[in-house]
This record gives C-alpha cells, sequence and structure tokens, in this order.
C-alpha cells in the first residue's frame, strides 16, 4: 500500500510547575523558599528515516504527545524535563498545518530534524521570587501548556524520471518492463491510482528512480481525473518522459494536450526537460511510416514496445544520461586546476 498523505494531532508536553517549599536544616531556623523549576515539556519532531518510503506507520495512529515536564521540587531541584515525541518519516516529507495550511517546514535528507510542536517552558518555582522584602515567597507559576496542532504530511517522490501520459499510454507497463516494480496494468484508463516507483538498472551500477503516476487528462489542471494530484510527485524530477502510443487518434494532438496541462499545472513542470516517447510500436502495421509528432522542446524522440521490448535499451540509456549523468560528472574532481576549459 502507498500512503502519501496523513493527517495527525501532536501535542508537545506541558510544562511542569514551579515548586513551593522552604529549606529545613538543623540549625537553620528561617530557611528560605527553596522551591525549584518545573521541566520544560518534550517537543515532537519529526525525524527523516532513509529506510522509509512510505508514511504508512503514521497512518494507523493518530495522535502523539510529547512526555510532559515534571515538577519542580524542594531544595531547588528542577523538574525533569519530558522526553520529546520522535516520529519517523520518509525522506521528502513536507509539513503543513491541517488548518490554516500553513507551510511549516520539510525534511529531505535521511537524518534531518523537525520540531512540529514546542514542549512547554517550565514554571518558576518560589525561590525565584524571593526579594529583599519578600523573604518567604509562597509564589510559583504552573508550566506553559505545550503546543498542539493538527497536521498534515505529504510525501513528494523524490524520483529522477517522471512518466506522463494520458490513461491507457503504457506508463505501467514501461515501468514494470524496465524495473523490479509490479504496477497494476489494465486495458481500461486509470488503473494507476497511485504513484509507483521503481528502480531502472541501466548496467554498470548506474541506476535511476522512475515514477510512474496516473494518467493526464485534458482539463486535469482544474481538477479532472486523478493526475493532477500526483504531478507534485514529478516537480523535482530531472526530466520527463511524455508517452503516447502509436494507436493514438492524433499524437500530435495527444502530446500537445499533455504539454498544455504541464504547463498550465506548473511553470517548473513545463521547464523541466522532456523527451517524447513513441509507445506500443508493435500496434503498428509493419511498413506504416510513423506519424510525425512535432516537438521542437524535446531532448529526444524513441519508439518503444514494452511488448517486443523494442527500442527499451535505447531509452533507458538516453533517460540514464539525462538524469544522473550529469549529476556524476559535477562531482567535484581532485585535479580541477588540471581541467581544461572546453566550448562548444
Ligand atoms: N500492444 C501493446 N500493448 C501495450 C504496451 N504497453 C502497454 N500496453 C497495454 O496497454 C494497456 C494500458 O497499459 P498501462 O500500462 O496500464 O497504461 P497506463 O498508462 O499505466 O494507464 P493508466 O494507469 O490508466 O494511466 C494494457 O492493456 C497494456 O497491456 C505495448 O508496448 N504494446
Ligand atoms: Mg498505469
Amino acid at each position: 500500500m502507498f500512503v502519501d498523505r496523513v493527517s495527525i494531532e501532536v501535542v508537545a508536553g506541558t510544562g511542569g510547575s514551579g515548586a513551593e517549599a522552604f529549606r529545613r536544616e538543623k540549625g537553620v531556623p528561617r530557611g528560605g523558599p527553596a522551591g525549584g523549576d518545573g521541566g520544560r515539556g518534550g517537543d515532537v519532531v519529526l525525524v527523516a528515516d532513509g529506510n522509509l518510503s512510505t508514511l504508512l506507520d503514521l497512518s494507523y495512529r493518530r495522535h502523539y504527545k510529547a512526555e510532559r515536564g515534571r515538577h519542580g521540587e524542594g531544595n531547588d531541584r528542577t523538574g525533569r524535563s519530558g522526553d520529546d515525541a520522535v516520529l519517523r518519516v520518509p525522506p521528502g516529507t513536507v509539513v503543513r498545518d491541517e488548518d490554516s495550511g500553513e507551510f511549516i517546514g520539510e525534511v529531505v535528507a535521511d537524518g534531518d530534524r523537525l520540531v512540529v510542536a514546542r514542549g512547554g517552558r517550565g514554571g518558576r518555582g518560589n525561590a525565584r521570587f524571593k526579594t529583599s522584602t519578600r523573604q518567604a515567597p509562597r509564589h510559583w507559576e504552573p508550566g506553559d501548556e505545550g503546543e498542539s496542532r493538527r497536521l498534515e504530511l505529504e510525501l513528494k517522490l523524490i524520483a529522477d524520471v517522471g512518466l506522463v501520459g494520458e490513461p491507457n499510454a503504457g506508463k505501467s507497463t514501461l515501468l514494470a518492463t524496465v524495473s523490479a516494480a509490479r504496477p497494476k496494468v489494465a486495458d481500461y484508463p486509470f488503473t494507476t491510482l497511485t504513484p509507483n516507483l521503481g528502480v531502472v538498472d541501466a548496467g554498470d551500477f548506474r541506476t535511476f528512480v522512475l515514477a510512474d503516476i496516473p494518467g493526464i487528462v485534458e482539463g486535469a489542471h482544474e481538477g479532472r481525473g486523478l493526475g493532477h494530484q500526483f504531478l507534485r510527485h514529478i516537480e523535482r524530477t530531472r526530466t520527463l518522459a511524455l508517452l503516447v502510443p502509436l494507436d493514438a487518434m492524433d499524437p500530435q494532438a495527444e502530446y500537445d494536450r499533455l504539454r498544455t496541462e504541464l504547463r498550465a499545472y506548473s511553470p517548473v513542470l513545463a521547464e523541466t526537460p522532456h523527451c517524447l516517447v513513441l509507445s506500443k510500436a508493435d500496434l503498428m502495421p509493419a511498413g506504416d511510416p510513423l506519424p510525425e509528432v512535432d516537438a521542437p522542446k524535446a531532448w529526444g524522440r524513441f519508439v518503444i514496445s514494452s511488448v517486443t521490448r523494442r527500442g527499451l535499451e535505447e531509452l533507458v540509456e538516453g533517460l540514464w544520461q539525462r538524469a544522473r549523468k550529469a549529476e556524476t560528472e559535477d562531482a567535484p574532481s581532485e585535479d580541477e586546476d588540471d581541467e581544461e576549459w572546453w566550448t562548444p
């Protein structure tokens, strides 16, 4: 099961109260105030855990509470602070306040921490209220309440390549053919309801993550169909592959619709480099010429069939080059000074 969005309620610990106490010692007839401060309440903290890939664990339990601070004690002893409540989430988790919609923060890399509800301060004990004119104050403070809020957590997949296409274009079939992922495939539209990820092996230890999202239909940016709500999952990819099946009525129109929807949804996606992938090549009657598709912005075009595996090697190689090669080469080299400048 894939869970990419959960709502939870978090309550940080309340601070402990300050104590009211007086020194009672042999030989000290009128000991002064000695009530310690209350301890801090624990925070609720999200920590990114690279071993997790879904928010599933958090969906079973909706309420998370950090420990309260202990009350202060006599002899000027401060109460112990409450323990934090630590919630492990996958990297790429974005946090919003559910009621206001306010963006609270995100954890991106393994080990990132984000405090989502602060524990209350401990109250001051009576020892703190002693003044020259008030030698025996009875005054103490309660601890502050811990923050409480309702949160919406959302997982943004971190994929290198995103597959975009109308329903039935063959996106899931392609993902299943080039990776170990086993998404559902069927000959009706909207088979895919939530994103699927797969690791594609381009050989020689070269891998990249491919995301298959539900099909995009015309008007998706206005909320039609399903694809739109998942486009955000591919906003951070390095390249997109726009799939147009060769049995489409009008491949050019289908490609244009996809571009229009991407543009309408987000300028980021419209600017993300893309290639054109003409799928289901096995359905073309032998000898028929390929349809002309004008795609001046595409960095490449591929003709594939997931059934006969035609063109898959070239596609995987092309996607790897676009998605990961630059990254690998950008890694700082040891003898950078020796490098020559290359001008195209
Ligand atoms: N002949 C042929 N059929 C294909 C090929 N790829 C996919 N199909 C068929 O096309 C249909 C749709 O495939 P899917 O992979 O589910 O399509 P999708 O783009 O993921 O569709 P949605 O999830 O609904 O958006 C299925 O019946 C597949 O078997 C191909 O290369 N050749
Ligand atoms: Mg699918």
